[in-house]
């Protein structure tokens, strides 16, 4: 028997025009929100001196906790529901913003980090706390995955967490829209969506968990990344492509081997990808 796809046609129809969603019924409940949030402290005790949760990328795979999370029944309906019967997860970082912190995540498109062919991928954004326009929540140019991927460049004096940033002009940013969710609910964008996210000068901490799911049928480039690997989520891999990766035992847990991405590995790797 298929998974039930929880999404409507009007929500599948305005994903491919928009490219994002965040009118979903909530994932998590209050309650378990609170459960998730003891277990995100418990990775966070986890950080060597001088880390940042930044760091906290990819430990689904050393920290039972975080995949049960990204392997979640609801969240892959949605998910099967825009990518298909056969899909993969392979990335997974947080998002937190502290109150009164000030950095900001510059404009980008996913789909330029990563050293993956074809663009067939997408992010669920997953509030663990409340998300609001007072406290930095996500912000998207709707219908902007329509124009392929834009030029980029490197900054470092922007304020943003972010080394990359799409090129201004490119696109409209006064039609920009804020993706205010509830903690426990999520939002999904196109790996080829314009986003980025304001400062926060609230007083209220603004954290999300981003997992990243792929068609079976994305291959990474293991010489930018060598460390990749894939958690068949549904379905059959047909193709093979990449490395697979094992569930871990251990319920929390940090991952050593770093992934990189196209900012991380370099401006030759960019340029061997991106043609820059
Ligand atoms: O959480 C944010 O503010 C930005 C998230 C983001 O850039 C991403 O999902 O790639």
């Amino acid at each position: 028997m298929p998974a039930p796809h929880r999404l409507s046609p009007d929500q599948s129809s305005r994903f491919e025009h928009e490219g994002f969603l965040n009118d979903l019924p909530p994932v998590f409940t209050r309650e378990e929100m609170v459960e998730l949030n003891s277990g995100l402290q418990e990775l966070l005790k986890l950080l060597r001196a001088g880390e940042t949760s930044k760091e906290i990328r990819e430990w689904h795979e050393t920290s039972r906790f975080l995949y049960d999370i990204c392997m979640n029944g609801t969240i892959l309906d949605y998910v099967e529901g825009l990518l298909g019967p056969d899909f993969y997860l392979w990335g997974s970082n947080f998002f937190i913003k502290e109150p009164r912190n000030l950095s900001t995540v510059g404009w980008h498109q996913d789909a330029y980090y990563w050293p993956l062919d074809p663009h067939e991928s997408l992010t669920v954004w997953l509030a663990f706390d409340d998300s609001t326009v007072e406290n930095g929540a996500m912000r998207v140019i709707p219908g902007s995955h329509k124009a392929g991927l834009l030029k980029h460049v490197r900054v470092s004096d922007t304020g943003s967490v972010l080394m990359l940033e799409c090129e201004r002009g490119q696109f409209r940013e006064d039609v920009a829209v804020p993706v205010t969710l509830h903690a426990g609910e999520v939002s999904i964008h196109e790996d080829k969506l314009v986003h980025g996210s304001p400062g926060n000068p609230s007083p209220h901490r603004r954290a999300g968990l981003t997992v990243r799911y792929s068609r079976t049928n994305v291959k990474c480039d293991l010489s930018v990344n060598p460390n990749f690997k894939t958690y068949l989520c549904r379905g059959v891999d047909r193709c093979r492509y990449n490395p697979m990766g094992t569930v871990p035992a251990a319920r929390y847990g940090r991952l050593e081997q770093k992934h990189l991405s196209v900012e991380e590995a370099g401006v030759e790797a960019e340029k061997k990808l991106r043609l820059v």
